[in-house]
């Protein structure tokens, strides 16, 4: 058995389904007696991050904080799943060179634009396309596609479960 990542990067759109998969992944390994920890907009947004916002330099200083509490959660013995829409190459690449080969999977949750805005979960690409929300991702605010993810998953095809599942096989495969 091979070496066990020590952090999963989920990236994608806002309502890609970073989320709801990085959870039950979280629950599985829980389950299978790793020690996790799951960093989101939720945890950190409203408290380390909470004077950021969404401009392009805002963005990158949350990854640049997000990579750095990673690689200190993971010193400290956790599986981190980081779940953000990390919307730029050159922030996880600077996020994977906090740590060795290996130990950095990147995971994109590959949900196309116009599926992310048909939930719209939340009404925020509603709110977006009306101009009541600047910068949104995938609006008006970029989105860099991954170019080597170690997992891409695709949401349109296959359940929230067996990616999960894909996941869990390649961290314990
Ligand atoms: C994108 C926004 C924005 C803008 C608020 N653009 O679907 P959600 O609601 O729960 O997830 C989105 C979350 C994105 O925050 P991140 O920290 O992951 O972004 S980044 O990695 O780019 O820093 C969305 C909500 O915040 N949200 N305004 N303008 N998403």
């Amino acid at each position: 058995k091979g070496q066990v990542p020590r952090v999963l990067w989920f990236t994608g759109l806002s309502g890609s389904g970073k989320s709801t998969i990085a959870n039950l992944v979280d629950k599985r390994l829980h389950a299978m007696g790793y020690h996790t920890f799951i960093l989101d907009g939720d945890n950190v947004r409203h408290g380390l991050n909470k004077d950021l916002g969404f401009t392009a330099e805002d963005r990158v200083e949350n990854i640049r904080r997000v990579a750095e509490v990673a690689k200190l959660m993971s010193d400290a013995g956790l599986i981190v799943l980081v779940s953000f829409i990390s919307p730029f190459r050159a922030e996880r690449r600077m996020a994977r060179e906090l740590f060795a080969p290996g130990e950095f999977v990147e995971v994109h949750i590959d949900t196309p634009l116009a599926v992310a805005e048909q939930r719209d979960v939340k009404g925020l690409y509603a709110k977006a396309r009306a101009g009541q929300l600047r910068n949104f991702t995938g609006i008006d605010s970029p989105y860099e596609v991954p170019e080597a993810a170690e997992l891409r998953l695709d949401t349109v095809s296959e359940s929230a479960e067996r990616l999960a599942q894909r996941v869990i096989d390649y961290v314990t495969g």
